[in-house]
């Protein structure tokens, strides 16, 4: 028999933020790739509690959403033997390197990020210093478990970059002490455009109309996409840039259905705006319908999640530890006895 070479599984990070109800952009942009990978990877997927409160959360709703998204998790398909499913917050890890690399960040960096820029504009009344160094603990959350790859939608895609960036700065000064990650991006969906102003991405903190919830009952999904915004020519034609409702509504079917955009387009040629948003609604009820019933028999089991997320925290602390430790003796600080 010939010699096999058996290389350690790789390691993949993401996190979700329990900000709201998740949405069909978070499902194709990341939940769905997740899934898709948790047999070649190491995987850990994070509930990111401590970065949603870089926005204003009522107390109750977050501590019911952060056991919701636990549940979507294993609901999408995440086995949570398998794969580490935990809370941000109950790892003292993150915040803890979150502040060491803090230190190792530079303002003018921070100031460049969109995302900053754009959260600061809906939230003036509350431009706090979280919501300003929130990729830094991003970049935490992802250097703390040595991630070779980050599943996340193209939104994110400016933060990881600065987490390559702290981390070979870092590495730069003190040896190889963090991986530096690639991002993950799928094929078709990296970005999900609101159904309201398709030039916007879809997103949680917007209006009802303009998202799909993972969680939307059928007749709600139809709604919404019957009043989708089109526009007045009526062919059926992918051009995000001079038709971004009709081709977002032809992505969104390519990613439920698996199927690549010109057999979708192929297969509506010739059909009204009618038919292509019955097919969305009809791919789009028929994936998340399981979801939907595994969510609801989870939720009804919540000492069971609250097992998972406590075993599973553990497991998670123990990884983010060693990666921890070696930072801190590298940087300099007092060993400990
Ligand atoms: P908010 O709107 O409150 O900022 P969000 O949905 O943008 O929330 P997260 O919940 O943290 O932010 O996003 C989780 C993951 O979903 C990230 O990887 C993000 O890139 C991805 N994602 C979010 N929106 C979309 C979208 N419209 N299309 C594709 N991926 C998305
Ligand atoms: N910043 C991300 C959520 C997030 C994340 C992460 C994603 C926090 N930490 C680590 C991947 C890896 C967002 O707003 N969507």
């Amino acid at each position: 028999m010939e010699n096999q070479i058996i290389t350690p599984k790789k390691t993949i990070f993401s996190g979700i933020q329990p900000s709201g109800t998740l949405t069909l952009g978070n499902y194709i942009g990341a939940l769905r790739n997740f899934t898709l990978l948790q047999d070649e990877y190491n995987c850990i997927y994070c509930v990111v509690d401590m970065h949603a409160i870089t926005v204003r959360q009522n107390p109750a709703d977050l501590r019911r959403r952060c056991l919701e998204l636990a549940a979507t998790y294993i609901a999408c398909g995440l086995d949570p033997k398998k794969n580490i499913i935990y809370c941000q917050s109950h790892v003292s890890g993150h915040a803890e390197l979150g502040w060491i690399l803090n230190c190792y960040t530079y303002m003018g960096e921070l100031q460049r990020m969109t995302q900053y820029k754009d959260k600061a504009a809906k939230h003036a009344d509350n431009i706090n210093a979280g919501l300003f160094t929130y990729p830094v603990l991003m970049a935490a959350d992802i250097l703390l478990y040595q991630a070779d790859l980050v599943p996340i939608g193209a939104d994110q895609k400016q933060h990881l970059e600065l987490t390559r960036d702290i981390a070979q700065r870092f590495n730069g000064v003190y040896g190889d002490v963090f991986t530096v990650p690639e991002g993950y991006f799928g094929k078709v969906g990296s970005r999900v455009m609101s159904l309201q102003d398709p030039t916007r991405k879809m997103s949680k903190s917007d209006p009802e109309d303009c998202y799909i919830a993972i969680l939307d009952p059928a007749d709600v999904i139809r709604r919404k996409v019957k009043r989708a915004v089109t526009d007045s020519d009526a062919e059926i034609r992918y051009d995000p840039e001079n038709k971004p409702g009709v081709s977002n509504l032809l992505s969104i079917i390519a990613a439920m259905t698996g199927d690549s955009i010109e057999n979708v387009v192929n297969d509506l040629s010739g059909q009204g705006y009618g038919t292509l948003k019955n097919r969305v609604s009809e791919c789009v009820i028929e994936t998340l319908a399981p979801i939907q019933e595994e969510h609801k028999r989870l939720m009804a089991d919540k000492a069971y999640l609250q097992g998972i997320l406590d075993e599973n925290a553990q497991r998670a602390n123990a990884i983010a530890m060693r990666t921890l430790r070696k930072v801190q003796k590298k940087i300099g600080f007092a060993a400990r006895g």
